[in-house]
């Protein structure tokens, strides 16, 4: 045994007693943290271009800024990349793909073309890595969403073709959730919005809901496929109104029993999903999450080991949610090393759960029932200085994955032996 793993084990029976004394079961907490998939969104790897080369530019009003070097060029750059930043990851994930990313070979195959052959060489992927995959219609970077709508156009052909779009992409999560043998959510969401004020606000979410209607008119095993909405506030170019708001889109999920995605980035900046879960899922059975950070006017930073992360995690692991809240990640910079960014938000958000699994909850609630916010809060301070890190590394030790910052130097040389090459 080298000196570093004999630290991480020394440091680890420390830990465990100090949680002990607060009756928290360490190797408990562990076991649970492992059974945890988190969806890697793919779309961190390239920017969100994806593979059609229909030279589109990024739509929907999403921006990724940044020119960092070494981007993925090809599916197979990409998937690449991806096992080196799973290498990095403790635990087993799942793949958050989107419908732009498909493979489609010599022939071009337009977005209400697709089908689930175009997507084969990512389920093999999964397979082998024993994952699960999720997937998400494009309804943007497209010559048909260049004027900023897709399911509530005008245009009944547009809508249209969207509707068909939205139709195939739920076969083709049926088929990969079969061939994977565990549930692909496939998640919609559109860009749909003005830049100024609308006259009409009411218009374009009927024709939203009656696009939505069509999509999910042919019923789909949930066993294969589950479906998931997401709503967002503003997009850059649709400042003044989007047609699917959380507001609409909540009461849709309600309506028609899908699940509600909540990016943590969709949200006006004082408001925080950590507080908001408890209530919607009052009324929804499961919920998909796009964790991410909103910065000013920008909603996909990295994810970091935040406060509001943190509250997050504990939301899913106090109120038992964590079979039915399931966790994907949103973000995209490409400023600074990609594979880094996908490891970077990953870890924390494991790190997150973590600390919760570590949280002696029923202390807790016992102190707020019996009415003692003293020592409440008192003890959620002193759990700060707990040494959760002690636990982290040895995780990440019997994970087989560097713990600390060792992770640092493998990207680096990854950077130096192939992404240099790009
Ligand atoms: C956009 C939404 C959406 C996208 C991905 C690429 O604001 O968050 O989830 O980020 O589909
Ligand atoms: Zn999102």
């Amino acid at each position: 045994m080298s000196n570093h793993t004999q630290t991480i084990e020394a440091n680890y029976k420390i830990a465990q007693e100090q949680y002990a004394e607060i009756g928290v079961d360490v190797n408990r907490a562990i076991e649970r943290l492992a059974g945890i998939a988190i969806s890697l969104h793919c779309w961190q790897g390239d920017d969100v271009g994806g593979f059609e080369n229909a030279g589109e530019e990024l739509g929907g009003g999403l921006a990724v800024t940044g020119c960092y070097p070494g981007k993925a060029r090809t599916p197979d750059e990409l998937r690449m990349d991806l096992d080196k930043a799973l290498s990095l990851i403790p635990g087993r994930h799942r793949l958050n793909l989107h419908a732009c990313y498909a493979e489609t070979g010599e022939i071009k195959a337009d977005r209400n073309e697709l089908e689930p052959e175009h997507f084969q060489n990512w389920i093999d992927w999964a397979k082998q890595n024993q994952m699960g995959i999720d997937f998400n219609p494009t309804f943007f970077s497209h010559p048909k969403a260049d004027d900023g709508f897709t399911l509530a156009h005008p245009d009944k052909a547009i809508r249209k073709f969207w509707i068909e779009h939205g139709v195939l992409c739920r076969r083709i999560g049926a088929a990969i959730g079969e061939a994977l043998g565990t549930p692909c959510i496939t998640n919609v969401w559109i860009p749909d919005g003005y830049k100024d004020v609308p006259i009409d606000r009411t218009a374009p979410r009927r024709r939203l809901a009656e696009s939505l209607n069509a999509i999910f008119a042919e019923d789909i095993d949930p066993l294969y496929n589950l479906d998931s909405v997401e709503s967002k506030l503003f997009g850059i170019g649709s400042e003044s109104y989007v047609v699917g708001s959380h507001e609409f889109y909540m009461g849709y999920a309600i309506k028609n029993k899908k699940l509600l995605c909540l990016d943590t980035g969709h949200f006006h900046p004082t408001e925080m999903i950590s507080e908001k879960i408890s209530a919607v899922m009052m009324w929804l059975d499961e919920i998909l999450l796009h964790v991410s950070r909103g910065i000013r006017w920008d909603s996909d930073h990295v994810v970091i080991l935040s406060d509001e992360l943190e509250a997050l995690a504990q939301e899913l692991v106090r109120g038992d949610l964590l079979e039915r809240v399931h966790i994907g990640l949103d973000y995209f910079d490409a400023s600074i090393n990609r594979i880094a960014a996908w490891i970077i938000g990953t870890r924390c958000m494991i790190k997150a759960l973590l600390m919760a699994l570590l949280e002696p909850t029923d202390l807790l609630r016992r102190l707020e029932n019996e009415g003692d916010f003293t020592s409440r809060l008192a003890m959620l301070e002193e759990l700060k200085t707990l040494p959760y890190g002690a636990v982290w590394n040895y995780y990440c030790l019997k994970s087989n994955v560097p713990a600390d910052r060792a992770w640092i130097d493998e990207v680096k040389k990854y950077e130096n032996d192939v992404l240099s090459a790009r």
